[in-house]
This record gives structure tokens, sequence and C-alpha cells, in this order.
């Protein structure tokens, strides 16, 4: 369908459906709630969020660092950007950052799975959010399932957010982000972030880990051993 639509139309959509989130994980202590104050953080909000996540059971996605989620009954795909692939990272702070495509367009979802998977089989057309046949066709399976308690704060530096996670299973982090529009300055996400977390007190130069590598250590160490041994966890 994008051949139909003008070119400017297209990017529009592709923004909107399309952006990378830059984001730094950090561990929280008692002292973060109390940092977060003291640097103007204004809380704007506090939800549960269930999210399942879906693959093969021959981890074609995560092992290509893609990963496939339902949350609040919709689809998300988050998948590394090039600059992620190219390894190149630039400076140490940057280096504790993630950056990965964020897609919640089902059609476009459904095309880069299928890429992926290499299914021959032609999908039938008209899929939606509530047909959700395509899922099984491709033999996606819920391999991770798990509920957020996560409060957000808003900085007065433009466009960050902070969230403080806890999830049901007993592990406790914290990011801050950035999403940035398809196109836009990733560059100036990453310098937000770097002074973020400088006003924030943190000094640790190692990647934080995140809330499925906890999850698969704990509950699939084979598929977890997989992910180490390729260099994606
Ligand atoms: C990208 C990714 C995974 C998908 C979940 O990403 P995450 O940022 O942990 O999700 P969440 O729920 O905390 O944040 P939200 O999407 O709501 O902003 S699972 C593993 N990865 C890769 C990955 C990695 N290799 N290293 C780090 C530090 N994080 C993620």
């Amino acid at each position: 369908p994008s051949e139909l639509l003008p070119s400017g139309c297209f990017l529009f959509l592709r923004r909107l459906f399309m952006s990378v989130e830059v984001e730094r994980k950090f561990l929280c202590n008692a002292d973060t709630l109390k940092k977060l104050k003291e640097i103007g953080a204004v809380c704007v909000g506090q939800r549960q969020i269930h999210d399942q996540y879906f693959d093969t059971p021959e981890f074609h996605l995560t092992l290509r660092d893609m990963w496939l989620r339902k949350r609040k009954g919709c689809w998300e795909l988050k998948c590394p950007t090039a600059e992620s692939q190219s390894g190149k990272q630039g400076e140490a702070a940057a280096a504790l950052c993630t950056r990965y495509k964020e897609i919640t367009s089902l059609p476009e979802i459904h095309l880069r799975v299928k890429e992926v998977i290499k299914e021959d089989r032609e999908s039938e057309a008209g899929f939606s959010q509530e047909d959700e046949s395509w899922v099984s066709k491709l033999n996606l399976v819920c391999f991770a399932e798990f509920t957020t308690a996560r409060r957000s704060f808003t900085l007065k530096e433009e466009g960050v957010q902070v969230d403080l996670d806890q999830a049901d299973f007993g592990y406790h982090v914290g990011e801050i982000e950035v999403l940035v529009p398809e196109g836009g300055d990733e560059q100036a996400a990453l310098e937000k972030i770097r002074k973020t977390a400088e006003k924030l007190g943190l000094t640790g130069d190692q990647r934080v880990k995140g809330k499925m590598d906890v999850y698969l250590k704990r509950n699939h160490p084979e598929h977890y051993a997989k992910l180490l041994s390729e260099h994606i966890l």
C-alpha cells in the first residue's frame, strides 16, 4: 500500500508508528526517589504493565535481537537500529545505552517477523488486532510473561522520561529514556540521557541488566545461554 501513498504521507505514517527508543537502565536504591525529586522530576503516573513475549521454538526472533510482545492488547516489535548492529557506540556514556526501533504498526510487524522466519506459506490478507491466526501460522509461542509496576517521571530536560520498574518476579530496575522519531537526532538523545544520569549521580560503568535478562536466566536457562553465547544479552 505504501506505493499508493504520496511519499510525504508515507514518511509521516512511518514516524507515527516507528520511533527509536534510546535508553539507559540503572539500578535503583533507597535514594533514587529522593534524587528524582531533587532534580525536579515530576511523577506522571503509576501503572501495571502486563507483557507477553513471543518467539518460535528455535528462537528465530530473539537470536536476531528482535523482541515481539503483546502489551495492553497491542503488538509491539523492538529491533536493533543500524548503529546498534554495527557495534559502533562511540564514547563510554553511549555504550551504556541501548537503541531499539519500536514498531507498533501491525502490518509492518507482521512483514518483519515473516521476513525473519522465512515463512513460505502465504498468510491470509486482512489480519487484525483481533484476528491472531498469524501468530500460530508463524509458529510463535509465548516464552515470557510478567507484570511490571511502573512509576513514570518527566524531567525539565525535554523529552526525557524516567521509569522505575518493579517486576512481579522480584527485579527492580530504572530506565532513563528518550523517544526519537524516525530520522531524528539520536546523538542529542544520548546527550540528554548522559546529563540526566549525571544529575541522578549514576556512577556505574557497566550496562545494567533488563527485566528479560533476569527472567530468562531464572526461567529458561537454555534460551538464556543461547542468547548469551550469541552476544544478544
Ligand atoms: C530490547 C530488549 C527486550 C525487550 C524489552 O525491552 P526493555 O527495554 O527491557 O522493555 P521495558 O518493558 O523495560 O521498557 P519499555 O519498552 O516499556 O520502555 S528484552 C532484551 N532486550 C535487549 C536489551 C539488552 N540487550 N540490554 C538491555 C540493557 N536492555 C535490553
